[in-house]
């Protein structure tokens, strides 16, 4: 599988599914996941609704359920909750889960592209270059039928920090 680095809202990327970087709620937030529901529009929140009924507590920690994408460009979204570490989330298998179970519920649908944002390094107060590694070593292992996974990187210093980890663990990317 290819991994490209960009710089990009990933609100606009034509990829058949963009990862949110969500809430156990699913009902929406702010950072990536306000703006993923913004651009999808609210046939989004009604989706997520749906999916609430299968889960009552909300969906756990580094795990991932799939929607429709509505009015994004992509396909779907899969939603994913990254660990919280100002709640003491700490553990990074956890964060490493939201990239292997968001890329395994892709190959499910028999997707080729997807998209991932820097999950937990907003809200949820990871350091950039911990998500990076994590995420990219995630990428990097993944052997399945997906083409390319990009990682829509929100400013220009995210794409340098995941860059420069990509550079130190020997990874290839675009
Ligand atoms: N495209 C790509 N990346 C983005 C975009 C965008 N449009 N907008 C923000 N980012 P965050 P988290 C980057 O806080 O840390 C929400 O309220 C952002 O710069 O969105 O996993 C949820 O509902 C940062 O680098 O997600 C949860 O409650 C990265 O996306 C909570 O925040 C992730 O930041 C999740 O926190």
């Amino acid at each position: 599988m290819n991994i490209e680095l960009a710089h990009v809202d990933i609100t606009t990327l034509n990829v058949d599914a963009i990862v949110n970087a969500a809430n156990s709620s699913l009902l929406g937030g702010g950072g990536v996941d306000g703006a993923i529901h913004r651009a999808a529009g609210p046939e989004l929140l009604a989706a997520c609704q749906e999916l609430r009924a299968d889960l009552p507590d909300g969906l756990p920690v580094g795990e991932a359920v799939a929607t429709a994408g509505f009015n994004l460009p992509a396909r779907y979204v899969i939603h994913t909750v990254g660990p919280n570490r100002h709640a003491g989330q700490t553990d990074p298998a956890m964060l490493s889960s939201c990239f292997t179970a968001s890329l395994a519920l892709a190959e499910d649908l028999g997707l080729t592209t997807i998209a991932f944002p820097a999950i937990s390094a907003g809200v949820y107060g990871w350091d950039a270059a911990d998500v990076a590694r994590i995420g990219l070593t995630a990428l990097a292992a993944h052997d399945g039928n997906l083409d390319t996974a990009t990682v829509a990187l929100f400013s220009g210093s995210a794409l340098d920090v995941w860059t420069e980890q990509a550079r130190r663990l020997g990874i290839t990317t675009n």
